[in-house]
């Protein structure tokens, strides 16, 4: 059992599905995994519902965590598992059966989201990651995309979180087809926001991006207990200030957005006694055009070498991002002995 007051210890394995599957042979599930192009229908194992362009096809972050008991339920639409400190939870939202447009859709989604960590008790997100279908495509007047940041953040309004400075670290991809699908991981503790000095903060864009801001922080850092801190790196793009630069040059985009997860790094290693670093992230790569995978493969290695962790272990899905202009995008996250700086 936990020690009161203790935080459970959260930890995070980057798998193939196979050996993910494994982990299951005792009969009994792991806290919970996002997987990558993996099956539907596993319950313990929401899947982000893209094409995996790597060679080593579906992958997982499994997510481990001890003390307390694993519960799992719905609230809502949204399902989730608990073991009352950590919740990892599942919104999936066929589009084609709803009246409401994205707007109205996405906010019901983030109201049942908000309500699932009000009655989990597990109150402080600290990571999203949302698959739109047709991101890039018409919603009546707006783009989707567009339309979704009208929706969640007035649910983050009407929910009374913070939807700037604070804000959770998400992601924001298209997909093909599917349901619309939102992820989300939260716990007991409220993490550190981060920003790139590089950027502007994403919920300070103009309104030349839409009517209303996305809802998220360039990273988040975690105490995830037994002497650990984790870094939730943001879907990070070739966006210098507010605007997309290297427009329609994969490689200068790829060479782009390093730079930006370097800036990012740097400012949470600022604020952690850990030292995070950008060949030790597990990421996970999103391409716009298939074609494209082997020159982002080729920029990220040149970066840190064919044998550093990011390389090896990295997942590239096939998605469209959420500016048209933008070919590439990178998020990540790590685990590394550390605490916050007070
Ligand atoms: C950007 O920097 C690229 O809407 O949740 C990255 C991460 C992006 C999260 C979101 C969007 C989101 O603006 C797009």
């Amino acid at each position: 059992m936990r020690v009161q007051g203790e935080i459970s210890h959260l930890r995070v394995e980057r798998l193939s599905l196979s050996d993910s599957l494994a982990l299951t042979a005792n009969g009994t599930a792991p806290f919970a995994a996002l997987g990558y192009g993996t099956p539907h229908g596993l319950a313990w194992m929401p899947t982000v519902n893209a094409r995996v362009l790597s060679a080593q096809g579906a992958m997982a972050d499994v997510w481990h965590v001890n003390g307390g008991r694993v519960q799992s339920g719905t609230t809502g639409i949204a399902r989730w598992r608990s073991n009352g400190h950590w919740l990892l939870g599942a919104i999936d939202i066929d589009e084609s059966a709803e009246k409401q447009n994205l707007a109205e859709i996405a906010h019901s989604a983030y109201r049942d989201l908000f309500k699932t960590l009000d009655h989990a008790a597990t109150p402080h997100l600290l990571r999203i990651w949302n698959y739109l279908p047709q991101i890039n495509a018409d919603g009546g007047g707006l783009e989707r995309y567009r339309q979704f940041n009208l929706g969640r953040q007035e649910a983050f309004f009407e929910a009374g979180r913070a939807a700037f400075e604070g804000a959770p670290a998400a992601c924001a991809l298209g997909i093909h087809q599917g349901a619309l699908s939102i992820r989300f991981l939260a716990g007991q503790t409220a993490p550190v926001p981060v920003e790139n000095p590089r950027q502007v903060s994403a919920y300070r864009y103009p309104e030349t991006y839409g009517p209303r801001s996305p809802t998220f922080s360039r990273a988040a850092l975690a105490d995830v207990g037994n002497g650990d801190v984790a870094l939730f790196i943001s879907g990070t793009a070739s966006i210098v200030g507010h605007e997309t630069v290297h427009q329609g040059d994969v490689l200068e985009q790829t060479r782009e957005t390093l730079r930006n997860l370097e800036a990012v790094i740097a400012a949470a290693n600022s604020q952690v006694t850990a030292t995070f670093s950008l060949a030790k992230l597990d990421c996970v790569v999103y391409v716009r055009h298939p074609a494209d995978t082997e020159a982002v493969r080729s920029v990220l290695e040149n970066a840190v070498g064919a044998d550093a962790p990011m390389i090896r272990h990295a997942v590239y899905l096939e998605a469209d991002i959420c500016r048209s202009d933008l070919l590439v995008e990178i998020e990540a996250h790590a685990v590394a002995p550390g605490r916050l700086r007070a």
